[in-house]
């Protein structure tokens, strides 16, 4: 497996385990349908208890059942689990990163214990609702409003593109509380049997199709008011969950990457044309070389990543910098395994084309490319690009 500058050498023995027992799961339980299941378009729910068996949603919090173990580990889970599929990979940083991280961070006594068990053990699925049909990368102008009626709230709106909402129990529902001073926005916890709850598929995906991804529509939905996220008000709520996905879309970009990697240089060694490998023709030699260094660099980002993150010192523009870079990297490299591949690169045999088309996907969620670009550009320059 690529590891050319030896970092999996500095890896503590929690670490080791970790990362082989998401790469068993990956080689048992993932690779061997993912054609499969990206043919079919379908999700294998199956998986969702036994990653929570497994511990793969959110290990790197602390109490409620999360053992707390280091970023480096939960990255190189998000890592193994990317090499199987994106779609397994999204599944699971959804339900830790978007839907535990919140609850963990700004959630009440009583919301962690109610949630976080059931969320970490994959008896119960969650989702995470920002997105809306008129506000992508621009999530501020939200629409979807919350109003205080006694000791409820009532919700209006919609949201699109949701990663597990057709199969959630649980939604992060991102609004603006209407009946507060300013209009904040707040985090509610809409479990989606409430009446006025629907959870419609979004079907004829091309990219990310291992992958439930609907629509949440909330019609006069009532919730206690104690579904309130009570500790975050403002975009600084749902903005930072999205740095802890995607730090680990940083990482797990890189696990696709390799993945293709791997399938392009093992099939040069295989492949013969005019009397030998293909391996033995410079052109292909200069593919390697190149995926082989990109990937070494994004590795190199994503484990600077994990120690910052340790030491309380990264910032949300150091994850821009590694997202933007590696899934870019991961995009790229997957076309050039899948040229690598000839004919055969095509079918679900072989998993670059897979990876490339998921790749659309996960190059435009969680902050764009040009939505990181500019998140860059603003800290490079102090000049705001956005608007
Ligand atoms: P702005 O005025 O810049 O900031 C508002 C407040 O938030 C703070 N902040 C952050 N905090 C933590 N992490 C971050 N990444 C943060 N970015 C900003 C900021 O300090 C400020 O705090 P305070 O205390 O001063 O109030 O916010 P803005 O509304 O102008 O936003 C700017 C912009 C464009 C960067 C932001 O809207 C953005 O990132 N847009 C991209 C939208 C996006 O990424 N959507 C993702 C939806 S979820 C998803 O795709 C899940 S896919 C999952 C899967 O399947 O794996
Ligand atoms: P738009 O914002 O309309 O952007 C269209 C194009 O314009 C892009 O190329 C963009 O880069 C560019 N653009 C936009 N603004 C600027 C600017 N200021 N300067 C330059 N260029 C700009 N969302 C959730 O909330 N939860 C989820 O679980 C979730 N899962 C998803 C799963 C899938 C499969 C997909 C495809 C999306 C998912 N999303 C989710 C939504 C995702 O985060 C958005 O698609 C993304 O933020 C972009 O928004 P948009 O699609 O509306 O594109």
């Amino acid at each position: 497996m690529l590891d050319f500058v030896r970092l999996e050498a500095d890896l503590d023995e929690e670490e080791r385990l970790i990362r082989d027992t998401a790469r068993e799961f990956v080689d048992d339980r993932v690779r061997p349908d993912a054609g499969d299941n990206f043919e079919a378009g379908t999700f294998p729910t199956e998986l969702v208890s036994e990653m929570g068996e497994l511990g793969f949603y959110a290990p790197n919090l602390e109490g409620y059942g999360s053992p707390n173990v280091s970023e480096t580990a939960y990255g190189l889970l998000m890592q193994e689990l990317e090499a199987g599929d994106s779609g397994v990979r999204s599944m699971a940083s959804v339900q830790g990163a978007l839907v535990m991280y919140p609850i963990h961070a700004y959630g009440s006594e009583r919301q962690k214990s109610e949630w976080l068990p059931t969320l970490g053990s994959g008896e119960a699925v969650g989702c995470f609702g920002l997105t809306e049909p008129e506000h992508g990368s621009n999530p501020a102008g939200m629409e979807t409003s919350a109003r205080r009626d006694g000791d409820e709230y009532l919700l209006n709106g919609s949201k699109t593109w949701i990663t597990n909402a057709p199969i959630a129990d649980l939604a992060v529902v991102w609004a603006r509380d209407r009946s507060s001073e300013g209009d904040p926005i707040r985090g509610f916890l809409v479990e989606t049997d409430r009446d006025g709850v629907t959870t419609n598929e979004i079907t004829g995906k091309l990219s990310l199709r291992a992958s439930s991804t609907g629509e949440i529509g909330l019609n006069d939905v009532a919730v206690p008011a104690e579904s309130v996220l009570p500790d975050v008000s403002g975009m600084k709520g749902p903005l930072s969950c999205l740095t802890q996905a995607r730090y680990g879309i940083a990482w797990g970009a890189v696990g696709a990457a390799r993945d293709c990697f791997e399938q392009a240089r093992s099939y040069a060694l295989d492949r013969d044309q005019f009397g030998g490998p293909i391996a033995q023709f410079q052109l292909q030699q200069e593919k390697l070389a190149e995926m082989a260094t990109q990937i070494t660099l994004g590795q190199l980002l994503a484990y600077r990543l994990a120690e910052l993150k340790e030491r309380g010192e990264l910032r949300p523009q150091h994850v821009s910098m590694a997202k933007r870079n590696n899934v870019r990297t991961a995009r790229e490299t997957s076309r050039v395994a899948r040229e690598i591949l000839g004919g055969n690169g095509i079918t679900t045999d072989h998993s670059p084309m897979r990876h490339m088309a998921n790749m659309e996907t996960v190059y435009t969620y969680e902050g764009t490319h040009d939505i990181h670009t500019l998140i860059l550009g603003e800290e490079l320059t102090g000049i705001q690009a956005f608007r």
